[in-house]
Formats: C-alpha cells, sequence, structure tokens
C-alpha cells in the first residue's frame, strides 16, 4: 500500500519523496526534450489536462479535463493516479507516493521550500510564472484555504441545470473539459479553484491550459483528493454517486509508467486503497469543526425562489480589485426573512462568468458590510469566487472536442448549450444573514462587495451576467 503524506511532515522527517519527485520530474522533462511526444513526458502529461497545442494524432488524449461538472473530481483522481506512477518508474523510487500540499492546515499556507528556493532553472520544482507572493513565501490568504463549507455540503452532485449547490458539481450527459450550464462543485470553486488563482496570479497555475506543467500542481490535487476522503468520512448521508451510471460508467484514456493507454470510470476509483492501493497519511481522519451554524442539509429539490437580481440585461464588467452591488427582493417577496435557516437557505447566484484571458484574481464576498471604511470583516463573508476554467472557448474548439468525446462516450448527448460555456458560481450566505439578524444589524437589503484576494486589479475584464439572490 502506498502512503500520500504531507509535504510539511516529509519535510520535517527529511523523507525521501522529494527527491524522488525532484528526480521523476527531471526525467519526465528530458523525455519531452527529446520527443514532446512521449506520453510519459512532462509536456504530453500536462497536455492531457489542457493545451492550446493541436495535433491530429493526439488531440483525442488532450485536454481532457474535467471541470463544472460532477466529472471534477473523479477525473483528476485518475489523472494523478498515472501521473504518480510514471514518477514513481521515472524516479526510480518504486516506494514513491505523490505528497500532498494541505495548505489549510496552520502554518503550512506557505508554499513548500523546495518549490521556491533556490528560485532559478536549476530548480526543477521552481516555476518563475506564479504570483510573486507565493514564490517570496507569502502565507495563502487564510479565507482562500478554508475549505470548511465546501466539506458542509451534504449532497455529491445537483441536476441539469439546477442552481442547487453541491459538493462535487452538477450533473453532465457525458464527459466535457468545460461543461455548460452546471452550477460549478463547492470543493471545486473553493479551495480548487481559488487556489489556482491565487497561485497563478495570471501565470501558470492560472489557466487550465498550462496549470499542469507547475509541479506543485500535483501537489494540490493530491490535496483536492484527500479533501474528497474527508468528505466521505463526515457521513451523515454523503457518498459518491455510485447510482448514477454516467458518471460511474464513462470511460477516461490515461497513459501509464510504460506508455500504455490505459481507461478508466468512476466505478473503478471509489475506493483507494483497495483499487488504486494507495491512502492518505491522515487517514482515519477526523471530521474538522464545521462553520458555526451550518446545517448539514442538502437544498431541498423544490424549486428554489427568486428573491432579487442586478439589472436584467446590464452585463457587469469588474475591471478593479472592489466593486459593490445593492440587491433588494421583489415586491412579492419584500417580506422576506431568512429565518429560521432549517425552513429557508439563501444563496448568492454569480451567473454567467467569462473573462478573455485568465485574469489571475480571485473575488471575495462579502455581504451587508458596515457602512464605514473599515476593512471587511469576518462575519460579512460569504466565500469566495475562484477564477479558473471560466475562459470561453472558440466554436471549433467545441466542436472538435465534442467529436472526440463522442468516441471516448458514445451515447453521449451534448446539450447545445453545453458548447457555450457560462459557468455560474453559487455561494451560500445563510450563516452571514442568520449571524447579522442575530445581532439586530439586517436590512431586507443584500449589499454585495467583491474585494480580490490579493487587492490587485484584474489582468482582464471579468464579466458576470448578473448576480442573483435566490431562497432554497
Ligand atoms: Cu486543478
Amino acid at each position: 500500500m502506498q502512503i500520500r503524506r504531507n509535504i510539511y511532515r516529509i519535510l520535517e522527517s527529511g523523507g525521501s519523496e522529494i527527491a524522488a519527485y525532484r528526480r521523476g520530474v527531471e526525467v519526465m522533462k528530458a523525455r519531452s526534450n527529446v520527443n514532446p511526444n512521449d506520453t510519459t513526458g512532462w509536456i504530453f502529461q500536462a497536455n492531457i489536462h489542457g493545451t492550446s497545442l493541436r495535433n491530429p494524432t493526439f488531440n483525442q488524449f488532450w485536454n481532457q479535463c474535467q471541470h463544472r461538472s460532477f466529472f471534477f473530481l473523479s477525473w483528476h483522481r485518475m489523472y494523478i493516479y498515472f501521473f504518480e506512477r510514471i514518477v514513481r518508474s521515472a524516479s526510480g523510487d518504486a516506494k514513491f507516493s505523490l505528497p500532498y500540499w494541505n495548505y489549510s492546515e496552520r502554518n503550512q499556507s506557505v508554499l513548500p521550500e523546495p518549490f521556491r528556493i533556490p528560485a532559478n532553472s536549476s530548480n526543477t520544482l521552481y516555476v518563475s510564472q506564479r504570483r510573486n507572493q507565493i514564490n517570496q513565501g507569502q502565507a495563502l490568504p487564510a479565507n482562500s484555504v478554508d475549505y470548511r463549507r465546501a466539506l458542509s455540503f451534504v449532497n455529491f452532485f445537483s441536476d441539469i441545470g439546477s442552481l442547487a449547490p453541491s459538493f462535487g458539481g452538477g450533473v453532465v450527459s457525458g464527459p466535457i473539459q468545460f461543461a455548460n450550464p452546471n452550477v460549478t462543485g463547492q470543493m471545486e470553486n473553493q479551495p480548487h479553484n481559488v487556489i489556482h488563482g491565487d497561485i497563478g496570479g495570471g501565470g501558470w497555475m492560472s489557466d487550465p491550459l498550462l496549470a499542469a506543467r507547475d509541479p506543485i500542481f500535483w501537489l494540490h490535487h493530491s490535496n483536492i483528493d484527500r479533501l474528497w476522503e474527508q468528505w466521505l468520512n463526515q457521513g451523515q448521508g454523503r457518498s459518491n454517486p455510485v447510482n448514477n451510471s454516467t458518471w460511474m460508467n464513462s470511460r477516461f484514456i490515461f497513459f501509464n509508467e510504460n506508455g500504455q493507454r490505459q481507461e478508466m470510470s468512476g466505478k473503478d476509483i471509489l475506493d483507494t486503497a483497495s483499487q488504486l492501493d494507495y491512502v492518505y497519511d491522515d487517514k482515519p481522519m477526523t471530521p474538522p469543526p464545521p462553520p458555526p451554524t451550518v446545517s448539514f442539509i442538502a437544498p431541498r429539490p423544490s424549486q428554489p425562489q427568486f428573491l432579487g437580481s442586478t439589472p436584467e440585461g446590464k452585463v457587469i464588467q469588474l475591471t478593479a480589485n472592489a466593486a459593490e452591488f445593492s440587491i433588494s427582493p421583489i415586491p412579492q417577496r419584500a417580506a422576506f426573512t431568512a429565518l429560521p435557516v432549517e425552513k429557508q437557505r439563501v444563496m448568492l447566484v454569480f451567473e454567467g462568468i467569462e473573462y478573455d484571458k485568465p485574469p489571475g484574481v480571485n473575488y471575495e464576498v462579502y455581504l451587508n458590510l458596515p457602512d464605514d471604511n473599515s476593512a471587511p470583516l469576518q462575519e460579512n463573508y460569504v466565500g469566495t469566487i475562484g477564477l479558473f476554467a471560466m475562459e470561453p472557448h472558440n466554436h471549433s474548439h467545441a466542436e472538435e472536442h465534442s467529436e472526440h468525446q463522442h468516441m471516448a462516450h458514445e451515447h453521449g448527448n451534448h446539450d447545445a448549450a453545453e458548447k457555450h460555456p457560462k459557468p455560474t458560481v453559487v455561494l451560500e450566505a445563510t450563516n452571514v444573514v442568520e449571524a447579522l439578524q442575530q445581532q439586530g444589524k439586517w436590512s431586507n437589503q443584500f449589499r454585495i462587495t467583491l474585494v480580490t484576494t490579493y487587492q490587485d486589479k484584474p489582468l482582464s475584464e471579468v464579466r458576470f451576467q448578473k448576480i442573483s439572490v435566490y431562497t432554497f
């Protein structure tokens, strides 16, 4: 049994993983230098996730990453599993396991030193295409690394077209790289997308077509995979979508350490120990404390109730590091009160997110901040919108892509809407509304403040179709 260990524990105890990873990455990069299409090479492996390169022979294996759907967690588990096998073989260390970076742990939110020092090309784990603060050893923002909201959701997926948030993402009819019109899964949004943007700052980790070229990508995804295990361990009805045959049986293609083509589907990766021969070093895990007053219930299947939105047809264009929007409940629901939470949950819905190139920022969302100019308050913090994998993709790419997806999934029936990605992120505001009500600070008005995680401006304009408020 292979044990995936915490990178900070390895650094403390002098484990062999880091030296082995270094060797493995170097060997894989050398393979790509000799032959860019070596399936066990560094670049080919990164291309499987995403690339702007086109090659008639290899297109069918590239741009396979699954985002904004319920395949997000399962596809990335398969992806890093085969990558780990390739590194193990390339490093010559039969005991190599991919470490994970638990940036949410106190004192572990700084990019591990081997990935930033020495900061030059002699260090194969160093990448200059990251946010400066990250390579300089600054801790990730405390809000960004908070995964407790994601873990609080009990339902793995939400139905096609539903605005309901879920832990793992929305249902799709078959594999698709950037799915729509689904609501992004909570784990995918935060911490996953948020950490991508915080590390990348407009560089490689901000861009799904380049992200897997950064050696830290794989430790980030090892951690996301571990958090999936942790979510399951919380129980209380949490389970994988084993009754959904699309999730269970859709096949994805990878390459093993011998360069042989391999196929895998959801049913093959349900139990890491018995099916993939690895566990995490913190198993069995103790549940982390839930955020205050989070209710462990799935959104009811009933239709969400529309409460209000920013003006219809008026696209929101974000070019600054902060912005504010006010939403009043529509007259029919003017008597809205959010309490009690067991009867009603409040969701902020950011619809139709897009940008022309990775903006290199994420937006923290605050609700009804006090009017004075004090710094954003924790009790008003709703969550962070992670801006990763939300680029619109041109039509020819979408067509070419859906063609080979049909090959991989014969009965795929892709809705036209799925080809026109308009990502939606839903953040639950129930706790904040409730806390403000209890303190008598709630006015029946939603004033939504967006602030970038590093207070910097987006590198590219970020657009939302609108921001809406729903109760579930
Ligand atoms: Cu990722």
